[in-house]
C-alpha cells in the first residue's frame, strides 16, 4: 500500500521520470514539486549533498510534505571535476537564459581543447554523482545518500533518449553506447541515481527511517 506521500522535490523533468521509475514498487505516492508554482531555491552549496540538503528543506518547508531532493552532476576528471556541481548553469544560454545542452556540450569540448585534449583519441575519464536528500519538514529530520558511475565522454553528442549529458556519456558497461543511445532500464540499471537510490532503499524499514517519518 502507497502510505506515504512524498514530493519529488525537483523540477527537472528526466530526473522526475528516473526518480518515479524507481520508486514505483515501494510505499510512496509520489507527488511533483511541478505541481506547486514554487520558485526555485538558491543551491548555494558547495558540493551536491549541500545542494541536495537545501532543495530538499526548501521544497519541504514551502508545501509541509516528506521531500525527496536530487543534486547531481557530470564531472570530468582533467577538467578537475567540472561542471559538477555547475552542470546545470553550464549549459544555460546566457542571451535567452534557458538550457541548450548543446552548449554545454561545447563549452566542455572547448575546455578539453584548452588542455590539449583530443576528443577523438584521448580517453576522457568522467563520473556521474547523484546525492539525494529525505527531509521531514515536520520534524526537520532528513537523510542523504551517493551514488556515482564512471565512464568516458564522447564527441560528437549521441542518441535522443535520457537528458542532460546523457549524448556525451559511455559507462565503463555499454562500451561504446552513449546513455541517450540505450533503453532507459538500462541506464536505470547501473546509474548514479540507481546506485543512490539502492542506499535510500535499503534505509527503507530500519529504525532510522521510522524516526524520520515519526512526527509525533
Ligand atoms: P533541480 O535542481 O530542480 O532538481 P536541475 O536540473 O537544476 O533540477 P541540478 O541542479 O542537480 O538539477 O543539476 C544537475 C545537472 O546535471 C542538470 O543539468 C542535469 O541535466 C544534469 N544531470 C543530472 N543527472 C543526469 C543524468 O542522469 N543524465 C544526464 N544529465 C544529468
Amino acid at each position: 500500500m502507497k502510505n506515504h506521500k512524498l514530493l519529488i522535490a525537483t523540477g527537472n523533468k528526466g530526473k522526475f521520470q528516473e526518480i518515479s521509475s524507481l520508486l514505483g514498487d515501494y510505499q510512496f505516492s509520489c507527488i511533483s514539486a511541478s505541481d506547486y508554482n514554487l520558485e526555485e531555491p538558491i543551491e548555494d552549496g558547495n558540493d551536491f549533498a549541500q545542494n541536495s540538503l537545501i532543495k530538499a528543506k526548501y521544497y519541504g518547508n514551502k508545501t509541509n510534505l516528506l521531500a525527496l531532493a536530487d543534486d547531481s552532476g557530470l564531472c570530468v576528471d582533467v577538467l578537475d571535476g567540472d561542471p559538477g556541481i555547475h552542470s546545470a548553469r553550464w549549459a544555460v544560454d546566457d542571451s535567452t537564459g534557458k538550457r541548450d545542452f548543446n552548449l554545454a556540450f561545447a563549452r566542455i569540448a572547448q575546455k578539453l581543447q584548452e588542455k590539449a585534449i583530443d576528443l577523438q583519441n584521448d580517453k576522457i575519464t568522467a563520473y556521474f554523482i547523484c546525492n539525494l536528500t529525505i527531509f521531514n519538514p515536520i520534524n526537520n529530520k532528513y537523510k542523504s545518500f551517493e551514488g556515482r558511475v564512471d565512464g568516458v565522454l564522447t564527441f560528437p553528442a549521441r542518441g535522443d533518449k535520457g537528458f542532460g549529458y546523457d549524448p556525451i556519456f559511455i559507462s565503463k558497461i555499454f562500451e561504446d553506447k552513449t546513455f541517450a543511445q540505450i533503453d532507459p532500464s538500462k541506464k536505470e540499471s547501473i546509474s548514479h541515481r540507481t546506485e543512490a537510490f539502492k542506499k535510500f532503499s535499503s534505509f527503507f524499514g530500519s529504525a532510522d527511517f521510522a524516526d524520520l517519518l515519526n512526527n509525533n
